[in-house]
């Protein structure tokens, strides 16, 4: 049998740490044939909680789980680690000005992506969930210049997921049904779904759709979800936050469809307009292991306006984390 892999999770006390370790440690994540080692990485105060979680995976008895691993120290969580999902991150507190948020979550992300850079195995594939996403994951890789950068991702997964289903819902087409669908830009309320792109039977969504439902109702549904999800639940996306990140991780290694896309935030090498180095989204298939960003796709003007919004507003969190002396 194979060799286990190495996952590393941070932030795995935490509610999408919940969700998220014990489908991993079921095989959802890597498939039914390849065992996993799980590294817990917490801050101390959390450390006892973690344990708590691992008791539970033990009482799995999950035949894929070959170990756990616990800890506070980054160096040795991510020692030798193949697959590295970045959860934990400092929320924003009351008060809290924008670049109090950047800097305390560069306290984070940057220690991490040295110590991914340190020790992280050659076949090293970085997810940041920690929001903000984009921006924390390109901390991070700002600090492991020895890890390709086509290596860091950011999810926005979650984003695709939630207009897939509201796409489906309005047409009364099982999820499936919907391909080729994009979120481009930030995970943040500027965040594009791209409907004029994405196909339902071959044909672009946006031709099956008023303009009207577009803007005024898809467009801001998708992007105030996680809001609707706390006023409802009381708590902020968990499982389907873990389920995206699971989507994310399954795809990176195992493919898209052919004919098909998905999102992710990836560096950018100025497709489309967006400046290199930045962590956007894009559509991108994936093959070996490697992201590629889809090409040639039609941007009409609407779209155009709206892709430009979301990714200056990553250019202005690049310049902020820039004067802060973050990257
Ligand atoms: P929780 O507050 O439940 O858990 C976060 C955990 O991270 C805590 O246990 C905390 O002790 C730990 N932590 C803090 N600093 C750490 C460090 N330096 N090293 C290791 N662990 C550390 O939050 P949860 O609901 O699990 O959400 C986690 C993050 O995901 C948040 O930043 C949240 O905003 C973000 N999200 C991102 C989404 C996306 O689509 N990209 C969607 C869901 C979610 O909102």
């Amino acid at each position: 049998s194979k060799p286990p892999v190495k996952v590393t999770v941070t932030g795995a006390a935490g509610q999408i740490g919940y969700a998220l370790l014990f489908r991993i440690a079921s095989g959802q994540m890597l498939g039914p044939d390849t065992p996993v080692t799980l590294s817990l990485l917490e801050i101390t105060p959390a450390l006892k909680a973690a344990e708590g979680t691992a008791m539970e995976l033990d009482d799995c008895a999950f035949p894929l789980l070959s170990g756990i691993e616990i800890t506070d120290n980054a160096t040795a969580a991510f020692d030798g680690t193949s697959i590295a999902l970045l959860v934990g991150a400092r929320p924003r507190g009351p008060g809290m000005e924008r670049g109090d948020l950047l800097a305390a979550n560069g306290g984070i992300f940057k220690p991490q992506g040295q110590a991914i850079n340190a020790g992280a195995a050659d076949d090293i594939k970085v997810l940041v969930v920690g929001n903000p996403a984009n921006t924390n994951s390109l901390i991070a890789r700002s600090h492991a210049p020895d890890v390709p950068a086509d290596r860091f991702s950011a999810m926005m997964r979650l984003d695709h997921n939630r207009a897939l289903s509201q796409v489906a819902k309005k047409l009364g087409v099982s999820v499936a049904d919907v391909t080729n669908m994009t979120v481009w830009g930030n995970h943040s309320a500027t965040q594009y779904p791209d409907l004029f792109n994405a196909r339902v039977g071959g044909r672009s969504v946006a031709e099956q759709v008023e303009q009207e439902w577009l803007e005024s109702t898809l467009i801001p549904t998708v992007a105030k979800r996680g809001a609707a999800i706390i006023d409802a639940r009381g708590a902020s996306s968990a499982a389907s936050a873990a389920n995206a990140a699971i989507d994310h991780i399954h795809t990176w290694v195992h493919g898209t469809p052919e004919g098909d896309w998905t999102t992710a935030g990836v560096v950018s090498d100025g497709s489309y307009g967006v400046p290199e180095g930045l962590m956007s989204g894009f559509p991108v298939t994936a093959e070996n292991g490697q992201w590629k960003i889809v090409q040639g796709l039609d941007i009409n003007e609407f779209s155009r306006g709206r892709i430009d919004k979301s990714v200056a507003e990553l250019v202005d969190e690049r310049d902020a984390i820039t004067g802060l002396g973050l990257i």
